[in-house]
């Protein structure tokens, strides 16, 4: 495939500019010591860097610095500059205490050990192991790398813990329980009501799935990130990467917030419980962080914070302590009253039980490191989660209580929470589509009726080419959709693929969406599929600058021809949409 040739082409161009740039440059200036070495592992795609190099509510927030006689001086105003780059550009990498994530430890043992020029060489020209060359791309100055050289070389200021008393000064409830209505208010069809996430301007927009107008724009948290709804369908959860979670009432005459809380100082994850059996419909929320690495668990109506449990532990494979594992997706089991918390860094994850908060009981499934974004297969006793830097799909059997299969995809699966369909040769199959390259792995997911199938991949689709972060179908569709928002070639990033799930074998067709937005100039990233509660209409985010024109653009599913363009200049940065009756029901 052309598009394939072509990012694999960019990636060996970057990878081999950056080495001769890391090893010229270290030789001339750094003679007598070994230059980097080239890491045997892929290069980190532009696709990734994209993804993971984003701003950390963390670059804010007041740090002690320890002072390290063997490290280099820095000024008190030195060591806060540096430290606030450090949590905008490489926090999403190398972690927030620098023990490695998707990037490479730079605790000060290793750094003191390399010296400043040594590492001054490192940060202004990359590495072909992914590093990106801040420096010769123009990101940081000279004497920004200089500092950064330094900084790296410190001891790690560590952020402030978030406890039971924190959360509580931040916890308010806006309306009280007992004054909410006690009947739905207004007139909307709330099932098919979208919650559309507004990235940049910290808010989201309550979006009648009927009319396509907008009811209202709710202020929520910092960057926010994801929507989910409590079992019932009527309050919908919003995190935003500040970790404040704002409860909204879809009950109310005009939906709003009618609670708040800070459980952190950054996270990504919120549910609900799920389970219907024993009255625990709407009754918790949980809430995972980045940091700390905790997660909380909640009164589902009012957000008063319960129990708060650290995620602090050994990694599955090496069994080494690790200080800053960041709670990734949360799921909510259907079969038990049961969270699913996936812990990244250690690869673990968690079936907490909440029958009893004051005796939380917790099953911890070891699975593979670096767990991130996943979702339940059609009959939803099993989760399928991403373990993205390990290649790898784990698939946990929730009703058992145990890890069914770790399973070998593509270059870094990014799922969200994928796509449940009925493949015509294999029977029920997940799909999920990769960062890293332009295949898409179908999962067979059956192992009743088709199980020289299961928890293997049955089929791998060409898509139109890396840095896919959503897939999505729907039980009344015959169309699978798949998203490549990071791909670096604008013709790929601002369309979509379409399959046809009787006849995969044809290839995608790919319909032009940023181009029916009609927008006008901008990145307008085609991002995140996801359907209306009848399931014959997909809407797509056109996602550009916070200053340029945004929109979301919705396809008739059947026909795949425009139906509507909703645009708005309070639409800024739209990425996520949650369809209250879909989320509600995990239906994807
Ligand atoms: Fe997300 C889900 C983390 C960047 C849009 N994202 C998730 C989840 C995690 C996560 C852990 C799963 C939540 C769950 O199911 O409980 N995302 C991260 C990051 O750490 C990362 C890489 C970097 C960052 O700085 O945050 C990141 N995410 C992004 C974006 O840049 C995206 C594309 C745009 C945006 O709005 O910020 C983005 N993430 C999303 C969306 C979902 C998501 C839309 C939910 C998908 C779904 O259908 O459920």
């Amino acid at each position: 495939m052309k598009t394939k040739h072509r990012s694999r082409a960019v990636w060996v161009l970057l990878a081999a500019a950056a080495t001769a740039l890391a090893l010229g440059a270290a030789s001339a200036q750094d003679k007598p010591k070994a230059a980097p070495k080239a890491k045997p592992k892929p290069p980190v795609t532009q696709e990734e860097l994209r993804y993971q190099a984003g701003g950390s509510p963390l670059k804010g927030v007041e740090m002690h610095q320890d002072i390290n006689p063997k490290a280099p001086q820095m000024t008190k105003a030195e060591f806060d500059r540096a430290r606030q780059v450090y949590f905008e550009r490489c926090a999403g990498c190398h972690g927030v205490l620098r023990k490695g994530a998707t990037g490479k430890p730079l605790t000060s043992d290793i750094t003191l050990a390399k010296g400043t020029e040594y590492l001054k060489v490192f940060i202004n020209y990359g590495s072909p192991a992914g590093m990106p060359n801040w420096g010769t791309s123009g990101e940081l100055t000279e004497k920004e790398v200089e500092l950064m050289a330094r900084y790296i070389q410190q001891t790690p200021p560590m952020p402030p813990e978030f406890g039971m008393a924190d959360m509580k000064a931040t916890w308010k409830v806006i309306v009280p329980a007992d004054k909410r209505p006690k009947k739905r208010m207004n007139s909307y069809n709330i099932e098919n009501l979208f919650s559309a996430t507004l990235r940049d301007t910290g808010e989201v927009a309550l979006i009648d799935g009927d009319s396509k107008k907008i009811i209202n724009i709710v202020k929520t948290g910092y960057a926010v990130h994801i929507s989910r709804l409590s079992a019932s369908g009527r309050y919908l959860y919003v995190i935003g990467r500040d970790a404040k979670i704002n409860l909204i009432d879809l009950w109310m005459e005009k939906p709003d917030n009618v609670a708040e809380i800070k459980v952190g100082l950054e996270a990504r994850s919120v549910d609900t419980s799920k389970y219907k059996k024993k009255g625990f419909e709407d009754k918790y929320a949980i809430a995972g962080s980045y940091w700390p690495p905790q997660y909380v668990i909640m009164k589902g109506d009012t957000l008063e914070p319960l129990r708060i449990v650290s995620t602090r532990g050994m990694t599955v494979d090496t069994q080494e302590y690790h200080p800053e594992p960041r709670v990734a997706s949360i799921v909510s089991s259907h079969f038990k009253p049961e969270f699913v918390v996936n812990v990244k860094e250690t690869g673990q994850i968690l079936l907490v039980n909440y029958e009893d908060v004051n005796n939380l009981k917790v099953t911890t499934i070891g699975a593979a490191r670096f767990l991130h974004d996943g979702g339940w297969d059609a009959t939803k006793r099993y989760f399928l989660v991403a373990a993205n830097q390990s290649h790898k799909i784990a698939v946990v059997d929730a009703k058992e209580g145990k890890l069914e299969k770790l399973i070998d995809v593509g270059k870094i699966p990014h799922p969200g929470r994928g796509a449940n369909f009925v493949h015509p040769k294999y029977g029920p199959v997940w799909a999920t589509g990769h960062l890293g390259d332009e295949t898409i792995a179908l999962i067979g997911t059956d192992p009743v009726k088709n199980r020289q199938n299961a928890w293997k991949v049955v089929q791998t689709l060409k898509g139109q080419g890396g840095g896919s972060l959503f897939i999505k179908t729907h039980p009344k569709s015959k169309n699978l959709w798949v998203d490549t928002p990071l791909n670096p070639d604008a013709k790929i990033s601002q369309s979509i693929a379409v399959f046809d799930i009787g006849n995969l074998d044809k290839g995608p067709q790919v319909l032009p969406i940023a181009e029916w937005a009609g927008v006008g100039e901008g990145a307008k990233r085609v991002v995140h599929p996801e359907y209306n509660k009848a399931g014959d209409e997909v809407w797509f985010s056109v996602w550009s600058a916070k200053n340029q024109q945004s929109a979301i653009v919705i396809v008739d599913d059947r026909t795949r021809k425009l139906k509507a363009v909703i645009k708005d200049p309070r639409l800024v940065t739209p990425t996520g949409k949650f369809n209250v009756y879909n989320t509600t029901h995990d239906i994807y």
